[in-house]
């Protein structure tokens, strides 16, 4: 199959060996290699999108051909040469996707040119990384910063809108289609007891305060690709989400993907905490890039950003698991369900040091708030 996918692309060789990349929760992925005709090894990364998650795969490739072809230009403009950008491989019809037909269904196919010297962590440990992905994140979120949304698809529906994912959460809580809502009574209180919290980000966004941004809206660890030799951050990747959101939710879900000190599917929940020094290490170097552009009310939100998306993430595997688990990969039965607690772990302690957070957040926020300035006149409050 990967062979006649290759074949439909631009490009010139002997596939010589598949690995599948297991890392996704929704897509799958496959590093291939390929043998040029001059006898060079060139790899691929080939993914079959899901079209139960992306029922629109062209509107989706479009927004990264958009976002990737923007993003090149800026980096050109800034003559950065050691950042990189994602390179959508087109068919040889000139598309940005194939389709083979798979078990009577329709499967569509994407490749992108495979990044060279790089490495990518599923959790992280070391404080370099952490500030390095929160950098990687802010710099993205920095260099679209005038990029035309109208131009952009939601490529899904009410992604972030946590209160949309609470509500579905109840009412599929009184469909119960598997019967599983009475095994999960503890972990639905828990989320109920946070209703409170479920609209403070989405009943503001869209205002000048909490304007709409690019963003990428799927920003944990492994999606930022970091030079072998330096550490250094280069390039952004898995920009199927990328659509107008806010950035806190890309803060929040930078946080919770980079400083929780278990996996996101650690069953000893002992082990689930927010380690703080490498939340400080992720907000100085998302702030770094992204200080002098954000409002004053989404600072005051940056802390319960980080609340919010891990509590809507415990829904969205809760319900998910609810469903009878039809959205994200599982690879044992109770996968969704240990997600969920992990995740109603991590929000109980991110709660015991939201205070500790939020004042930091105001710290770093001052250290950075200059960087890259020109005019001292500006507002502080700056969309440009
Ligand atoms: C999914 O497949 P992956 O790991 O890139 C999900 C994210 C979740 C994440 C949780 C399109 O991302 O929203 O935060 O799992 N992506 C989509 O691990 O739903
Ligand atoms: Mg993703």
């Amino acid at each position: 199959m990967i062979e006649e996918i290759i074949n439909k692309f631009n490009i010139d060789g002997k596939l010589i060996k598949i690995e599948p990349n297991n890392t996704g929760n929704i897509n799958s992925t496959y590093v291939v290699t390929v043998e040029t005709p001059s006898g060079d090894n060139c790899k691929y990364l080939v993914q079959k999108i899901n079209t139960n998650v992306f029922p629109e795969p062209y509107k989706l490739m479009k927004n990264i051909e958009n976002v990737t072809g923007y993003l090149k230009r800026q980096l050109m403009k800034e003559e950065d040469s050691t950042h990189q950008v994602l390179e959508v491989v087109k068919t040889k019809e000139g598309k940005s996707l194939c389709y083979v037909e798979e078990r009577e269904e329709r499967s569509y196919y994407r490749i992108y040119e495979y990044i060279d010297n790089a490495i990518s962590y599923d959790c992280s440990v070391d404080p370099e990384i952490v500030y390095n992905t929160g950098k990687a994140f802010g710099n993205f979120q920095k260099l679209l910063r005038n990029y035309p949304m109208s131009r952009l698809t939601e490529t899904i529906k009410d992604f972030h809108s946590t209160d949309v994912r609470y509500k579905k959460l109840i009412d599929d809580i009184k469909i119960d289609s598997e019967g599983r809502a009475l095994e999960v009574a503890p972990e639905i209180v828990f989320i109920l007891m946070r209703e409170d919290i479920v609209s403070l980000i989405t009943s503001e966004l869209g205002t000048d305060e909490v304007p709409y941004r690019v963003t990428h809206n799927d920003t944990k660890v492994n999606n930022v690709l970091m030079n072998k030799d330096t550490g250094d951050f280069l390039a952004v990747i898995d920009l199927d989400t990328v659509m107008p959101g806010s950035m806190l939710f890309d803060y929040g879900d930078g946080i919770r993907s980079t400083s929780s000190t278990a996996f996101e599917d650690e069953t000893d929940l002992d082990k689930v905490h927010i380690d703080l020094e490498l939340f400080k290490k992720y907000t100085d170097g998302y702030l770094s890039e992204m200080a002098p552009y954000i409002t004053y009310e989404e600072l005051s939100l940056m802390g319960e950003s980080i609340r919010i998306i891990t509590l809507e993430l415990a829904i969205r595997f809760l319900n998910d698991y609810i469903n009878g688990d039809t959205y994200f990969k599982i690879k044992y039965e109770k996968h969704n369900l240990d997600r969920a607690r992990n995740q109603i772990a991590l929000v109980k302690d991110i709660e015991r040091h939201l205070e500790y957070m939020n004042a930091y957040i105001y710290e770093s926020y001052k250290k950075y708030k200059d960087n890259g300035k020109k005019n001292k006149c500006r507002r502080l409050i700056n969309q440009n």
